[in-house]
């Protein structure tokens, strides 16, 4: 048989690697790092070679599923598509609008159409209750962007192959691969960042991989990163080593920020963050100093408690030190697809408590609300409950905050959609199950991560696969089933728009952003600029050279292009760092923080493939040793760890790599669920750590849910049968 060779982007993470793929007939015979890719250089990771197993996998599905009593059944997609459409109309048409909610997935970032389409979707469905994983992911670093420049796209990145000093909070690219920051081999630009004499601290409360990597490593104790922050913006205005530079004259509020960092002086605040006075000013000072420095954090300073105002000061930080939006520092891109004007075009550029959730008033988001609100919204009965579902590329009853109660209440729906093509932990109590093709049966371009990568880089591909006559892509059902619901509901102005979205396709939105954008072609076709096209004609990655400075001005959306250094409303939230001050745990209390990305997870939707199952469980509690003793835990052993929430059983890892009074877990397991088709996974079940989250822990600001630094109980488990398998399975709660 021939071997084909197929050449494209990896749509698993935010790295985007070039991928070699060989193809014999249908089967994917091998995957490997692509040399030639300009971007990726030949790196890949273990997950990239595992795409082939998704795009094989027995279990993923290919048709829809109806359920019927306790099981599924296949059916076609007039029929599947029909009766969802019927099904969530008239809950909408007995209920209100409100009465049916969406929730979008991590995976639709990946796919520029059906982030097209998912916007579509949300329009006709015409609810306010959208969810997404940003309210436990980003969201912060939207909110800051979005009230210090006047929209949410505007997203900093570190200029990590031209800093000189690299500060990291809260975030573990070495396993992550990065995120908010598109770099493919991170460890070897991180290497190459110390080779030229670049610095690398990592604030942590774990010894990280990226922290073995860094010159100094700061073990702070969970959720208190902003007062750190605050204390470095301290002694960078105190010690006279603010300059801001071609910016100064765009800053309004430093007077602001000088007055709001007033009572953190790192004496004052070094007894609570667990680290020491003198090592933070000497880091306030040699950030300052460096040639070029960027500070960046990710998902532990996001979700903690002051995540909104960690985002907030890292990106003040970086102003305030001359390092905005110059070479070196925090830059902001030039992708071929501009999302920034795409968003404005669009609409999307940001709004902020426009309407609050029913039970808990958590405010608005630029058209969502936090996932914490999500299962309150449909256990608690009342005008305006939450009754009918649609999931897209989702697994909330594993992602989402108390878990166990959101999982309960899935159970409690009228209709549920799952746009999905697993049967998981969410889909198995889905109504119907509209499986959409996998990455490499669609075409591909990386509409969002180009513009937050380090680089300036384009690239279009073919789908390897043609999809069978069968098939159908996540951006087509979605705008069908946005169609159908707002034609049966009578909503004609929907239903147009939606239907003409589906008519001119996304291909052509995102033909038309790529020929009037930056470096697009325009209306002259004998340029030489970008049109997709031609993108596609390459089919390999193009560079577009390194980050611009000087962007931020023309990109701005504040009123009089000006930078709000600080902002009335994250302002006003640092009198919960003041509070913060003053606390003290008891003794012994534990923080359990959530974070742990390991480089053969991926969320929760990678566990079914045997090659990144091997090697020894990574569902594990690590324990500092000295809490370990104090408890009598024993390294692999088992222990028990009980929040307000819930309890799970683990075993338990003893080692120094955590700070004293911190305790960790992986998110993204608790499989082995009743009804689920994960034959792999549910070998390797793992504990949900959202069994332990809460719902009620929250940035206070952003309504992002604090799922690092949640208080809890450890207790060794001695074995009991009848105790342990009923704390680790749900097969006891659910019939
Ligand atoms: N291999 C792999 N890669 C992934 C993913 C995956 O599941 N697996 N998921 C992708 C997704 S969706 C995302 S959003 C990104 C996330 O990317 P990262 O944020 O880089 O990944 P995490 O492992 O969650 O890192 C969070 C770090 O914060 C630390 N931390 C916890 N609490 C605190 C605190 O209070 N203060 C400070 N300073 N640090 C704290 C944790 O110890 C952890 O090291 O990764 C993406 N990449
Ligand atoms: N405790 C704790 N909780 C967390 C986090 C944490 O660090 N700690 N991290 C949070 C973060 S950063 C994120 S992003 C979320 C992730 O939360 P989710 O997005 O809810 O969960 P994933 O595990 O990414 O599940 C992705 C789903 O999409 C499906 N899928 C994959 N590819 C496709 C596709 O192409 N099309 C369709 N239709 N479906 C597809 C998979 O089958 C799976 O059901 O979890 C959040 N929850
Ligand atoms: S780091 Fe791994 S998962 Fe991420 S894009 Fe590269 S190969 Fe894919
Ligand atoms: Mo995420």
């Amino acid at each position: 048989m021939t071997t084909a060779v197929h050449r494209r982007t990896c749509p698993l993470c935010e790295a985007m690697c070039g991928l070699t793929l060989e193809v014999e007939g249908e089967r994917i015979v091998s995957v490997r790092g692509d040399q030639a890719d300009v971007f990726s250089r030949g790196y890949l990771c273990p997950k990239g070679v595992a795409v082939a197993d998704v795009h094989h996998d027995p279990d993923r599905l290919r048709r829809p599923l109806l359920r019927r009593g306790d099981d599924f059944e296949e059916v076609g997609w007039d029929e599947a598509l029909g009766e969802a459409s019927d099904r969530l109309a008239r809950i909408q048409r007995r209920h209100g609008r409100d009465a049916v909610a969406l929730y979008l997935g991590n995976p639709t970032v990946h796919s520029y159409s059906a982030s097209f389409a998912s916007l579509e979707l949300a329009a006709a469905l015409g609810t306010r209750n959208v969810y997404s994983t940003a309210s436990v992911d980003h969201l912060p670093h939207m909110l800051a962007a979005y009230h210090m420049f006047g929209t949410r796209a505007l997203l900093p990145v570190p200029d990590l192959d031209r800093t000189s000093f690299l500060l990291v909070l809260g975030a573990n690219p070495l396993c992550s691969n990065g995120s908010l920051m598109a770099a493919p081999n991170v460890a070897g630009r991180l290497r190459d960042l110390r080779a030229r004499g670049g610095r690398l601290v990592v604030v942590d409360p774990r010894r990280t991989q990226t922290a073995r990597l860094a010159d100094t490593h700061l073990a702070i104790r969970p959720g208190t990163d902003a007062l750190l922050l605050l204390a470095l913006v301290r002694t960078v205005l105190e010690d006279g080593l603010a300059d801001p530079g071609p910016l100064a004259e765009r800053l309004d509020g430093l007077d602001d920020v000088r007055w709001a960092a007033e009572p953190f002086a790192p004496e004052t605040v070094a007894p609570v963050t667990g680290l020491d006075a003198e090592a933070i000013r000497t880091l306030a000072h040699d950030f300052a100093v460096a040639e070029s420095a960027v500070c960046y954090g990710r998902l532990g300073v996001c979700t903690q408690r002051l995540g909104s105002l960690c985002c907030w000061l890292m990106t003040a930080l970086n102003a305030l030190t001359g390092n905005l939006d110059r070479v070196g520092g925090a830059m902001f891109t030039t992708p071929a697809a501009d999302v920034v004007r795409l968003a404005s075009l669009l609409g999307e550029s940001g709004s902020f408590g426009r309407w609050q959730t029913r039970v808990r008033g958590l405010p608005e988001f630029s058209g969502e609300v936090p996932l914490a609100a999500l299962a309150e919204e449909m256990d608690t009965p009342g005008e305006g409950q939450i009754r009918g579902l649609v999931t897209v590329a989702g697994n909330p009853a594993v992602s989402s905050p108390n878990a166990r109660r959101l999982d309960a209440a899935l159970e409690s729906l009228d209709y549920m959609v799952a746009i999905d093509f697993y049967v998981n932990e969410t889909t198995r109590q889905a109504d119907v199950i509209l499986p959409g093709t996998f990455a490499l049966e669609r075409d591909h371009y990386d509409l969002l991560l180009n513009s937050l990568a380090v680089r300036n880089v384009a690239r279009y591909t073919r789908p390897v696969f043609e999809p069978g006559p069968d098939a159908r892509d996540d951006a087509r059902i979605m705008l069908d089933l946005g169609v159908g619901v707002a034609r049966r509901r009578r909503a004609y102005l929907s239903a147009v728009r939606a239907a003409s979205v589906r008519r001119v396709t996304p291909r052509r939105v995102l033909a038309a952003a790529i020929r009037f954008g930056p470096h697009g072609a325009g209306l002259n076709p004998f340029g030489a600029g970008l049109t997709l096209h031609r993108l596609e004609r390459r089919g390999t990655t193009i560079d577009l050279g390194p980050l611009e400075p000087g962007r931020l001005p023309r990109q701005l959306k504040t009123k009089g292009r000006r930078i709000r250094l600080a902002p009335k409303p994250l302002l006003a939230d640092v009198s919960r760092a003041e509070e913060l001050l003053s606390e003290r745990d008891p003794d012994g209390s534990l923080l359990l923080i959530t974070g742990r990305r390991q480089l053969r997870d991926n969320n929760s939707w990678m566990h079914n493939f045997g090659r990144l199952m091997r090697g020894r469980d990574r569902c594990t509690l690590v324990v500092n040793p000295a809490d370990a003793t104090r408890l009598g835990l024993d390294e692999g052993g088992r222990a028990v760890v009980r929040s307000r929430t819930g309890e799970v059983v683990v075993p338990v890892e003893v080692s120094d790599e955590i700070r004293e009074g911190a305790v960790s877990l992986p998110h993204g397991y608790g499989h082995g669920r009743p009804g689920t088709r994960l034959r792999v996974a549910n070998a390797h079940p793992g504990v949900c750590a959202n069994d332990v989250t809460d719902e009620t822990l929250l940035d206070e600001v952003s309504g992002t849910t604090r799922m690092n630094g949640v208080p809890v109980d450890v207790q060794p488990v001695e074995w009991e049968p009848e105790r342990v398998p009923a704390a680790m399975s749900h097969a006891n709660d659910k019939g």
